[in-house]
């Protein structure tokens, strides 16, 4: 029996040593999960602070919980290290390093080829390698596969390779990493069956296709899909402004069709590391077989235009007032990329703060999720919502819809406010103060 028919029961077993490379939102939970599958896990990092911290059973990422983390290294089932010498001693390598766009919106991939390069120093026979990075259709075929088989070894037949991309929603509390089923796309029907049998052991379903293409193409889709439905949303904004149309209520009402409908709200841009992503590498990789990926460079268009659009309406408000930007005391309500979150990614707020100070505006955000940041080169503190900010303030721009802030009062207290998420629905008061998006 081969050493890769071999694997299929040492995973059976479990005694398949298995290897994460890269321990973030990503990686981390997954290798928890599959020590809590009764796998040994080796979690491998470039960042020794991340290492220090799991070594001393402290969890950096909201969904694992130190608790269940410290149970996983005393059972002996999860170390973390930087050396990656120890990927000689594992089975099943998962590759979870991140997939950013470099300046020119090309993809950048060099955190996967660090860490195939990594790998196939100590490649051998009977290793399952899967990637889980989103990237552009081919990456596994035509990138990974060359650097692993420089080592000599021949894939399908010394070692597998699948790419089986992630889905983790951080802090949905419904889907967490179990229940949200899991594509594998292998080079050969052994490579899927093998890294099917290993996720089998983490995730309630899992959804073989015939390649890792197919398999990069789905995580591809899945994000493009919400990009441009996102674009979608927004330029229906654009056309109730024109139409002097409320585009909130015609979303609502919209969303009412209980069936071949689904809501997408407008807002001051796109914001986060997958969804403004993800679709660039599609239309790149597009780009290079000479066909125009139309649709994404048109939703990249209208979302990436959102910002200005926010900062030529708040000009217009001030005006309305006798007021220029220039000099206007504005305040800033949620700089995060969406609600509920600490992370600034790509976030709108960084294009609105930034259009703003260029016409001179004197700029303060709040935002509960986010004590501090910077933007554009300027470290910024969240301002406490006294009725002191609110009163000084000439306008109030919610850019983040944040549950934790006490809107009635802003709009009470405050000045006019300018609304890009419809965070006020609520609110009942006032509402003449109230401009949407
Ligand atoms: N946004 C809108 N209007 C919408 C939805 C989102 O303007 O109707 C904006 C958000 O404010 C944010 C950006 O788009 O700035 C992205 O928001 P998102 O809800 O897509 O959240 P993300 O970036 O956390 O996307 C992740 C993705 N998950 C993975 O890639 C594994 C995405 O596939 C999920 O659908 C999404 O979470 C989710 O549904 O929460």
């Amino acid at each position: 029996m081969s050493k890769l028919q071999d694997l299929r029961g040492k995973i059976n077993s479990r005694e398949a040593r298995i290897g994460v490379i890269g321990l973030g939102y990503v990686g981390l939970p997954l290798a928890v999960e599959l020590g809590k599958a009764g796998f040994r896990v080796t979690g491998f990092d470039v960042d020794a602070t991340k290492i220090r911290a799991l070594e001393g059973g402290r969890s950096y990422i909201g969904d694992v919980e130190s608790s269940d983390l410290q149970v996983q290294v005393d059972a002996g089932r999860f170390k973390a290290t930087s050396n990656f010498d120890q990927l000689a001693e594992v089975d099943v390598i998962n590759i979870c390093v991140p997939t950013p766009l470099r300046k020119t919106r090309d993809p950048d991939v060099s955190f996967i080829a660090s860490a195939v390069e990594e790998i196939r120093k100590h490649l051998h026979e009977g290793q399952l390698i899967i990637l889980g990075s989103t990237t552009y259709p081919g990456t596994t075929h035509e990138f990974v596969i060359p650097m692993l088989e420089d080592s000599g070894l021949v894939i399908g037949t010394d070692f597998s390779l699948a790419f089986a991309p992630e889905r983790i929603d951080p802090a949905n509390a419904k889907f967490k990493i179990q229940n949200v089923p899991k594509v594998v796309g292998g080079e050969t029907a052994l490579c899927t069956d093998l890294a099917c049998a290993v996720f089998g052991t983490v995730f309630e379903t899992t959804v073989p296709v015939s390649s890792t293409q197919a398999a990069e193409m789905v995580k591809l889709l899945e994000n493009t899909f919400r990009a441009i439905n996102i674009g979608l949303a927004n330029e229906v904004a654009l056309m109730c402004e024109r139409l002097d149309l409320d585009v909130w209520e015609v979303i609502d009402a919209a969303a009412t069709k209980p069936y071949g409908f689904m809501k997408f709200t407008p807002g001051p841009g796109l914001g986060g590391h997958c969804i403004p992503v993800d679709p660039a590498y599609l239309s790149w990789k597009m780009k290079s077989l000479n066909f125009p990926a139309r649709f994404i460079e048109l939703a990249t268009e209208v979302n990436s235009g959102m910002p200005d659009h926010v900062v030529d309406r708040i000009a217009e408000m001030l005006n309305e007032d006798r007021l220029a930007v220039n000099g206007a005391r504005i305040l800033i309500l949620g700089v995060a990329y969406k609600s509920s979150v600490d992370d600034m990614r790509e976030s709108p707020a960084l294009d609105v703060i930034a259009g703003l100070r260029i016409r001179g505006g004197d700029i303060r955000y709040h935002d509960p999720f986010v004590s501090e940041c910077e933007i554009a080169g300027e470290l910024m503190k969240s301002v406490d919502l006294t009725d002191e900010e609110l009163k000084t303030s000439d306008l109030v721009v919610v850019l983040t819809d944040h549950p934790n802030v006490d809107y009635d009062r802003v709009v009470k207290v405050g000045p006019r406010v300018f609304d890009t998420r419809n965070a006020m629905r609520n609110v009942m008061a006032d509402r003449e103060k109230i401009t949407k998006l």
